[in-house]
């Protein structure tokens, strides 16, 4: 019979297995509460690890969900809303802005055929990993700065284009939106997410320093056992 493994990371590493489901389940972020349209009434993304979606609702045509998320990794990063998880009838933008508010790139539909939203990876050459907003809008509906100036350029050609920022609007933060839609809908979107990691709950936090204590804990009173014998 083999030895059995007693060091603290043998301890640790089963106690974080007994927590895997958990951490799992927390790869989608839920809207639970209404995000908001600016980067102070945000939701933070919580959770665990590389997240793969984020699902929420408009509740009318002005409904404007901010969520707060940190890329990891800049090359993979990418957010789609053209998937089951997003109402057909649906016409959603999406807009990604950096940690102090500044236009990156934006979207209105993916192609021709969808009129859900899709900004694919690769598509921002010089993005960087750290925090970032990323807004869903209905179309029509687009960022402005507080002077009502739109941060994003690129809509005259065409809806499927990718949006930039805009060169001439000052000031360049996220302050509004025109509140112009073309549609008056509601109904539930899920936005397809990588390169992207969730900032930690507290509660899992906590989970992650209590299976740490017990590993080592567990692990002293195996030591102290085999030095009684
Ligand atoms: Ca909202
Ligand atoms: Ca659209």
């Amino acid at each position: 019979m083999n030895k059995p493994n007693t060091t603290p990371a043998a301890f640790l590493a089963a106690a974080l297995l007994l927590l895997a489901p958990a951490l799992a389940r927390a790869q989608v972020f839920i809207e639970t509460s209404d995000a908001g349209n600016s980067l102070a009434s945000a939701s933070t993304v919580l959770g665990n690890g590389n997240m793969t979606a984020i699902t929420g609702s408009f509740s009318d045509q002005y409904d404007v969900d901010l969520f707060k998320i940190t890329i990891a990794s800049p090359t993979n990063f990418s957010a789609s809303l053209v998937n089951a998880g997003t109402a057909w009838s649906l016409d959603t933008q999406l807009y990604l802005f950096d940690s102090t508010g500044h236009a990156v790139i934006g979207n209105d539909d993916a192609d021709a055929f969808n009129l859900g939203s899709t900004i694919p990876s690769g598509s921002i050459g010089s993005l960087t990993a750290g925090t970032y907003y990323l807004a869903v809008s209905q179309s029509g509906n687009n960022p402005t700065n507080s002077a009502g100036q739109l941060l994003f350029t690129g809509y005259g050609a065409g809806t499927t284009a990718l949006l930039t920022a805009s060169s001439g609007a000052t000031p360049t933060v996220l302050g509004g939106w025109t509140n112009g839609t073309y549609f008056s809908d509601s109904g539930a979107y899920q936005i397809s997410i990588a390169g992207v990691t969730a900032v930690p709950e507290a509660s899992t936090v906590s989970m992650m320093l209590g299976a740490a204590a017990l590993a080592s804990g567990l692990w002293l009173r195996r030591r102290r056992t085999v030095a009684a014998r």
